[in-house]
């Protein structure tokens, strides 16, 4: 089995729901395991800000799925959850991110891992860093290290 990291976030139609109803179909997931679930963190949006606010978690996961196929089974939920993509950044009912896998780097146009933006947002960083405070993100450094240097403003516990 391979350690895999998992980004969830919501900000539609009750994201609070949202994240804990993704979480327990992660657990039923016969190709998944589920470790630990992080908190759930209330966060400002980020990137495009005309939106509502989300609410993000970090999944640790066990599977012995490849970084694509994890990735094509997190779509699939995403799908059965509601997601629709209208454009690109659109508020969401649900996004699943496989964040690291591994130590595996690769850079395809279907997936880069590690996540290339994740070192930087608190959204992911501050999740992460209370399951995996010393969790390598490739050469950027360790989660708690990275999660302290993020803006965290507008991130709060749950
Ligand atoms: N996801 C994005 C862009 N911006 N901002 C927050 N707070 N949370 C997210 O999950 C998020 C975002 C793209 O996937
Ligand atoms: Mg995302
Ligand atoms: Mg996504």
């Amino acid at each position: 089995m391979y350690q895999a990291f998992i980004a969830l976030g919501s900000n539609l139609q009750d994201p609070q729901s949202q994240v804990e109803r993704a979480l327990q179909t992660i657990a039923n997931t016969e190709a998944i395991k589920l470790i630990k679930a992080s908190s759930l963190y209330k966060t400002a949006p980020v990137g495009y800000d005309n939106q509502p606010e989300f609410i993000n978690a970090v999944a640790e996961i066990e599977t012995d799925l490849t970084p694509i196929e994890l990735l094509h089974k997190l779509l699939e939920i995403e799908t059965q959850h509601g997601r629709e993509r209208p454009f690109p950044n659109a508020p969401r009912v649900l996004d699943l991110d496989v964040l690291l896998y591994e130590g595996v780097a690769t850079n395809t146009p279907e997936l880069t891992l590690p996540h290339p933006r994740m070192h930087t947002r608190g959204f992911v960083m501050l999740p992460l860093a209370e399951i995996a405070p010393k969790i390598s993100i490739g050469t950027h450094g360790y989660a708690d290290e990275l999660a302290a240097k993020c803006d965290n403003q507008g991130i709060s516990k749950l």
